[in-house]
């Protein structure tokens, strides 16, 4: 071998600070083709991220072989969404060559922090449910769990936002712009997926009744990998997206017509399928090219995973040993039709059998009770669409109906409930009952959601199948939202227990002896500070705002929703502020609250709460009379990177939604591990948040879930008197409403005033109103008392431990897929 080549061979493997420079200067040159002089910080990023790429594809492939070659149980988790953020940190620090990295840049004159700014973050998902996804994989990887994500490649991820005005304006989101270094193309996987056509009854070859699907119209679906490190780089899992392009033969009968610019055309309207993610947050639109891309993706991912398990086996019976598939809420629930369609239409198996293998390889997690977000799918859309998917769930739901109707005596009520079919008005399919229906396990994301589940959405089905609803409460992965997003803490904690809480962090419980050490303290603190200071100079950068780091930072970060509250959080704040203005001599605990958080664009509501908080934040912030004492930031665009300025700078965690309505949350569980303390209801993951830290460590407030539930059903509730008779809320509203905030156009915020008041506050924001600013004020009191306070703040950090992502994973992986750890074999490691 040429003596160069070789070298660069070595170089690529090698983890040492020479070796990273110098593959760094030739990636620079002969991959990115760019002259040190001449590069840009982009150029040296994409430069960074190969050769760090190249560290672990050696490790990924041993990975990918030891699970092929011991044929091991694998979980496949199906997401419409993975919000995945900044990739270069993350992959440096689980390699463990974050400090070699930097000063290998150091040499060059370069600075690593610098480098990873240029990074784009990838938003592959809305919030919550996308993010937890990504912990997922972090989670199963650091676990060693043969596991695979299974999404899209989004063109365009979740929109940029920005505010103009005050109000929110979206721009499309570029992540791909300059390419993607992590990401390794793989045009020879290709599946076809197919849309549209119609179904023909033939007889197979026994004479029996079997049918195929024609006149289809066909998309191919080509995957993308992306290699998932795992603490300490042993494990390497994948990430397979999957993109749309056209097939040629489709394009071909064009140009035999001569017209190429319809061929083309139609190329393109084809490869949309992969085109945009869709924005709304816990809603569902209905939209045709959704249902598209929910068929499209797991559809290729089943064909992918239907091959892997081929190589080892020759028929479907061993299936369930070898293959978990997780929903990850419904939209891939229609992969329960699709793979009742490949086993009984192309591979033969029959239908009871196929059943069987069906119900024991899913399994779904519901993400969200509301009903508006529970999709249901127009039976005649379906039945356009994917019409022999239409078929399979009518039989699916005539053999479970008629089998329950034995059972249901009569109960035409409870059958018309449980049924596939919501033949209420326009019929549709009921994507959650399909999921259900044909799942093994079925979980809630939090102790009190999966209560609810069973008692509301799921009743009938949980009376049917008692043993399937099981809690998976979430988590949150602690190497990107301590280790790495929080270095100061982060080396607080390692200099006095050791690091083994990256990988295990119920090991953070040692910290709770600390609380009452005050040179431990007086650190926590100082790094608190360190991290407040970095927020404060990002708030000035992107707002334009100068705010006090040492006033309390009062955080609600998360998507606009009303049901998420932030309408009561910036009441509240228009109700300080006008007592500061009222008590001009009392000393203030200086406060700062910061919003951060997008609507989708279709949400009216939720974006009108955006302009009211920056106009509220535009008066407040310009008014001398109250000292500096208050500041409100809305920043823009909040997205993974920004969270990771803002969770380990927050004293206050805002998780105010109306006890029922959150699922679980993730935001809070960021939070507390940062050592915010929590003003927040009793209401998803909050529940359990309270049983960990303490009920002296955390501040609850306002109505539990059953007396939401008694209190809407009661139709007695009337907010107009709750308003009278609260004057600091009155006068708050009054301020709205007479124009205080929006001179240029008084009226502006009827509506919201309207919600509140004729519209029956369905959020309760007024019901929950005057014990969230008794909550509030107790905050700021103990704020004060900054020994007392920090003591708290150490007791939620060091009690989080239960809320990692390898818990929750580790539960699935037990108590669900019945997957196992199991270790890469490394061929004798890179002598060169
Ligand atoms: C959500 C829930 O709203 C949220 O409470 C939960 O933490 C996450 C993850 O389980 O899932 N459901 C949902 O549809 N979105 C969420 O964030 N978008």
């Amino acid at each position: 071998m040429d003596a160069r080549y070789k070298s660069r061979e070595i170089e690529r493997r090698s983890l040492d600070v020479d070796g990273l420079k110098r593959s760094f200067l030739e990636w620079l040159v002969y991959s990115v083709g760019k002259d040190a002089r001449a590069a840009t910080r982009r150029d040296w990023f994409h430069t960074v991220a190969l050769a760090v790429r190249d560290r672990l594809v050696d490790r990924w492939m041993d990975t990918t072989r030891t699970y092929y070659q011991q044929d091991a149980k694998r979980v496949y988790y199906l997401s419409l969404e993975f919000l995945i953020g900044r990739l270069l940190t993350n992959s440096l620090a689980n390699l463990g060559i974050t400090d070699q990295c930097r000063q290998a840049l150091d040499r060059i004159g370069l600075n690593l922090d610098d480098v990873v700014e240029a990074e784009p973050d990838a938003a592959l998902g809305n919030g919550g449910l996308g993010r937890l996804a990504a912990c997922f994989l972090d989670s199963m990887a650091s676990e060693a769990l043969p596991g695979y994500g299974y999404g899209i490649r989004y063109e365009f991820g979740l929109f940029e936002q920005r505010f103009e005005h005050g109000w929110q304006v979206e721009y499309p989101e570029q992540w791909l712009q300059f390419g993607n270094p992590w990401e390794f193309p793989r045009p020879e996987v290709l599946y076809p997926v197919q849309f549209y056509g119609r179904v023909e009854e033939f007889r197979d070859s026994v004479g029996e009744r079997a049918y195929r699907w024609v006149d289809a119209e066909r998309v191919l679906a080509m995957a993308y990998d992306t290699p998932v490190v795992g603490y300490g780089g042993d494990t390497i899992n994948t990430l397979r997206l999957w993109s749309a392009r056209a097939t040629r033969d489709f394009n071909f009968g064009h140009f035999n017509d001569g017209a190429y610019m319809k061929a083309v055309e139609q190329k393109v309207l084809t490869e949309n399928l992969s085109r945009v993610l869709y924005p709304n947050d816990a809603t569902e639109g209905g939209k045709e090219l959704r249902l598209k891309q929910e068929y499209f993706f797991t559809s290729a991912s089943l064909q992918d995973i239907l091959r892997r398990y081929l190589q080892h086996h020759s028929n479907f019976d061993s299936l369930p040993d070898k293959a978990a598939i997780q929903l990850n809420d419904t939209h891939p629930a229609i992969g329960i039709a699709e793979l009742m369609r490949l086993l009984v239409d192309q591979h033969g198996v029959l239908w009871d059998k196929a059943w069987d293998i069906t119900r024991a390889t899913f399994s779904y997690t519901n993400h969200t009770l509301l009903p508006e977000a529970l999709e249901a799918w127009p039976v005649r859309m379906m039945e356009r669409v994917l019409p022999r998917h239409m078929q399979i769930i009518y039989e699916i739901n005539a053999k479970f109906l008629n089998r329950s109707k034995a059972r249901a005596a009569g109960d035409n009520a409870r059958l018309s409930r449980l049924s596939l079919i919501d033949e209420r008005g326009d019929r549709r399919v009921r994507m959650g009952n399909l999921a259900f229906l044909g799942s093994h396990k079925v979980n809630g994301v939090s102790a009190l959601h999966t209560e609810l589940m069973k008692q509301t959405v799921f009743a009938d089905f949980h009376a049917e199948f008692p043993e399937r609803i099981n809690n998976k409460t979430n988590g949150i992965t602690p190497r990107r939202w301590l280790h790495q997003a929080n270095q100061p803490l982060a080396a607080l904690i390692t200099s006095r227990i050791g690091n083994g809480w990256i990988k295990d962090l119920g090991q953070i419980k040692a910290l709770a002896e600390k609380a009452d050490d005050l040179v431990f303290r007086e650190e926590f603190r100082r790094a608190k500070r360190k991290n407040k200071k970095r927020l404060a100079a990002y708030i000035a950068r992107q707002t334009g705002v100068d705010v006090q780091v040492d006033s309390l930072f009062d955080v609600q970060v998360k998507r606009m929703h009303e049901y998420k509250r932030q309408l009561l959080n910036i009441l509240q704040a228009i109700a300080l502020y006008n007592e500061m203005r009222d008590n001009p001599t009392v000393s203030w605990v200086p406060v700062t609250k910061i919003f951060a958080g997008k609507a989708a664009p279709s949400y009216h509501m939720a974006k009108l709460i955006i302009k009211l908080i920056n106009d509220v934040a535009k008066v407040v912030n310009h008014d001398p009379s109250v000292h500096d004492n208050l500041k409100i930031v809305l920043l823009p665009n909040y997205n993974v990177t920004a969270a990771e300025i803002i969770m380990p700078a927050a004293d206050l965690s805002e998780q105010i939604s109306t006890a029922g309505m959150e699922a679980s949350g993730t935001g809070n569980m960021k939070l507390a591990l940062n050592g915010a303390l929590t003003i927040g209801t009793l209401d998803g993951a909050n529940v359990e948040i309270r049983e960990h830290v303490g009920d002296d460590n955390i501040f609850i407030f306002g109505l539990t879930a059953e007396e939401v539930n008694d209190l809407r059903a009661s139709g007695g509730f009337n907010p107009r008197e709750v308003i009278a008779s609260n004057p600091s809320l009155k006068r708050a509203l009054d301020m709205i409403s007479t124009g205080v905030f929006s001179p240029d156009d008084p009226h502006r915020y009827h509506p919201i005033l309207q919600a509140l008041t004729d519209g029956g506050d369905h959020f309760l924001v007024t019901a929950d109103f005057a014990e969230y600013c008794e909550a509030q004020q107790e905050a700021m009191d103990l704020y004060r008392d900054q020994e007392e306070w920090t003591r708290k703040a150490i007791l939620n950090t060091a009690n989080m431990g239960w809320f990692s992502s390898d818990r929750t994973i580790m539960e699935y992986a037990t108590e669900i897929w019945d997957v196992h750890p199991v270790k890469p074999e490394h061929p004798a490691e890179t002598e060169g």
